[in-house]
């Protein structure tokens, strides 16, 4: 498969060999591939030319290092649309995966200015903080803050831990309108890294999102860090 006569380089043609088992299928995602001394002996290519093909494979987010493990298929990517307003658990549900939330915390704080004037509320005024991982079949996909005000609703503990804020919300009587959201390119840091199980510096997709009621009243403020090896977002456009 590999033509050493070829003009193109030799890792770029492992590339290629190596992408379109993934495509076909004849690797399937999250399983292992076989090691840089196996592919060298196969290819009767250097140690050094496979790195450089694998390099740029893990790079273009086709493969994935685990650390003592190995290097695999990397997994398929949870595609989101940009569409409606929809909580985590409707998100994971439309797609036949099972949501779950791990609590991280859950406290009454006064608002520091930033989050009052968001909230439409008084500087200091009561809010809720609840920190939250987000889970998809049990895999930790984002890490979220929320805050909403006290005196808007209460909000119990084990409700938020098991279910949806959003049915809390509307069972409460609430109806959710719309919301104004910001989609940032980002890094991770150590918290989150451990959070969400991935590599400190990897990347993660930052979204910062602003729900209002019917009311006009703002519902809630949120920060979720998703994990960028795990999530898309997909957009219809139409000209
Ligand atoms: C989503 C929302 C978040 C909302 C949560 C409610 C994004 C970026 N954020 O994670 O604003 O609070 O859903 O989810 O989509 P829940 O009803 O499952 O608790």
């Amino acid at each position: 498969m590999i033509d050493k006569t070829s003009p193109m380089p030799l890792y770029f043609q492992i590339e290629e060999a190596i992408k379109q088992k993934i495509d076909k299928g004849e690797w399937e995602s999250e399983t292992m591939i076989p090691s840089e001394r196996e592919f060298a002996e196969n290819y009767e290519v250097s140690r050094m030319t496979v790195r450089q093909a694998i390099n740029n494979l893990v790079n273009d987010g086709y493969l994935t290092r685990q650390k003592g493990k190995g290097t695999f298929v990397s997994a398929n990517k949870i595609e989101q649309k940009l569409l409606g307003l929809t909580s985590f658990t409707e998100d994971m549900k439309s797609r036949g995966y099972k949501p779950a939330s791990r609590l991280i915390s859950f406290q009454k704080i006064a608002a520091e200015r930033r989050v009052a004037t968001a909230l439409e509320i008084e500087e200091n005024q009561e809010i809720y903080e609840i920190k939250r991982v987000r889970l998809a079949n049990e895999i930790p996909m984002a890490f979220e803050t929320t805050y909403v005000p006290v005196d808007l609703l209460e909000l119990n503990e084990s409700h938020v831990k098991q279910g949806s804020l959003y049915s809390e919300v509307e069972n409460a009587g609430f109806v959710i309108d719309y919301a104004t959201q910001s989609l940032e390119a980002s890094i991770s840091r150590e918290v989150e890294s451990e959070i969400l199980e991935i590599t400190k510096g990897a990347a993660v997709l930052l979204i910062k999102r602003q729900t209002y009621l019917t009311s006009g009243r703002p519902l809630e403020l949120v920060q979720s860090v998703y994990r960028g090896d795990r999530y898309k977002f997909m957009i219809d456009m139409k000209r």
